[in-house]
């Protein structure tokens, strides 16, 4: 390093005194970013501070750059302390119960001695900055919980910003101790897909009257799931759920199982009542034993991580793309000559691709 006097030196703390100049006024706008130690952080996380864990997770959830250049060391750092939980995806039409049954089933969890972290996919939120957790009335006992951590959904972006950080939010949880994860969806449109890519075991909350829901019900999101849970068998509704739950198991015998050599499971719950529950963590432990012995629990999770890296793939091009300047105007000048019948779609692909543009 050239000395003091040189006239090469460069004085250090240029952005301190850059600061000091700056007017009150920018400063509201330019707030100075402090350095985080990731080393420390990963330790924090992994002694289950819930603290640590929401810093962490506001990290990685950060658009900003910086932010995501540490968040993403952080991870890696935390990798090894991953995929020790079991991951549980809980999907059913809004009213099915979801809520309530989470968290009935996690303080079930944490008396038999877990850890259970609560998390969500919203695909609403990203219209209208809502969340299906942010009524956290219905988890309140659960969110009181020393053993138990639930996180709204990410509030705003796209479905695949959103599954990606719901994905990296479950690894931290992992890494803070948490054996339970719990991720809850709404069983409408794409987010129970999204959930299933990323948990072991999926389970589908339905209502009584098997004959309505399941003409309603796009028999796909039945083919995800490893258990069918006729929920709010509780008072008058219980003969009707046990006749719905016949009804389910015939229909679900003729489907084709989610996971290979299960046959997914059809039971009645009540949450008001904590009743079948237990029954329900018993098949979510012989899911688990099965498929572990027969291998399906690493292959799926394997499966997992190389559809996420695939997603990752085309996401990162679609931002490329779109990120090169000019190139969204480029894409609407194309779209109005495809209408006006001036170009082919073929033509204005082939153009739009062509390494000079
Ligand atoms: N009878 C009965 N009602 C229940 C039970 N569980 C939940 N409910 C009621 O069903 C309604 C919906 O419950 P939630 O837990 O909010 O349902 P959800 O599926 O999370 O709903 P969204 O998050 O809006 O999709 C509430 O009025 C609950 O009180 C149950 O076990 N028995
Ligand atoms: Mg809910």
């Amino acid at each position: 390093m050239p000395d003091k006097e040189s006239a090469l030196f460069v004085q250090p703390g240029v952005k301190a005194v850059h600061d000091g100049m700056e007017s009150t006024k920018r400063r509201k706008f330019k707030k100075k970013r402090k350095e985080i130690n990731i080393k420390q952080l990963a330790l924090d996380v992994q002694t289950g501070s819930k603290l640590h864990l929401a810093k962490a997770i506001t990290l990685l959830e950060s658009s900003n750059l910086d932010d995501k250049v540490e968040g993403q060391a952080l991870l890696k750092e935390l990798l090894p302390h991953t995929g020790k939980s079991i991951r549980i995806g809980i999907t059913g039409v809004p009213g099915a119960g979801k809520s309530t049954f989470i968290e009935t089933f996690g303080k079930m969890l944490i008396e038999k001695g877990h850890k259970v972290a609560v998390l969500a996919i919203d695909p609403s939120s990203s219209i209208n900055g809502g969340s299906i957790l942010g009524d956290k009335t219905r988890m309140e006992e659960l969110s009181r919980e020393p053993k138990a951590f639930i996180r709204p959904s990410p509030a705003a972006g796209t479905l695949g910003g959103v599954h990606k950080k719901t994905r990296e939010t479950m690894l931290l949880c992992e890494a803070a101790g948490y054996d339970i994860i719990l991720i809850e969806t709404v069983g409408v449109g794409q987010s129970e897909t999204i959930v299933r890519g990323m948990v072991d075991f999926f389970l589908l909350l339905v209502l009584t009257g098997a004959g309505d829901e399941l003409q309603g019900m796009k028999k796909g999101i039945m083919e995800l799931a490893d258990t069918v849970v006729v929920h709010k068998a509780d008072g008058d509704n219980v003969r009707n759920a046990k006749k719905t739950v016949a009804e389910y198991k015939q229909f679900l015998h003729v489907l084709q199982p989610a996971t290979p050599n299960w046959t997914t499971k059809a039971l009645a719950a009540s949450s008001y009542e904590n009743k079948g529950l237990d029954k329900v963590l018993e098949t979510i432990e012989a899911f688990r034993l099965q498929c572990i012995e027969n291998g399906e629990w690493d292959h799926r999770r394997n499966e997992q991580t190389k559809e996420w890296f695939k997603a990752m793939i085309l996401d990162h091009l679609v931002d490329a793309f779109y990120g090169t300047p000019g190139k969204k105007d480029q894409v609407s000048q194309f779209e109005r000559e495809i209408l006006q019948g001036g170009i082919t779609v073929a033509q204005a692909i082939e153009e739009l691709f062509k390494p000079e543009n």
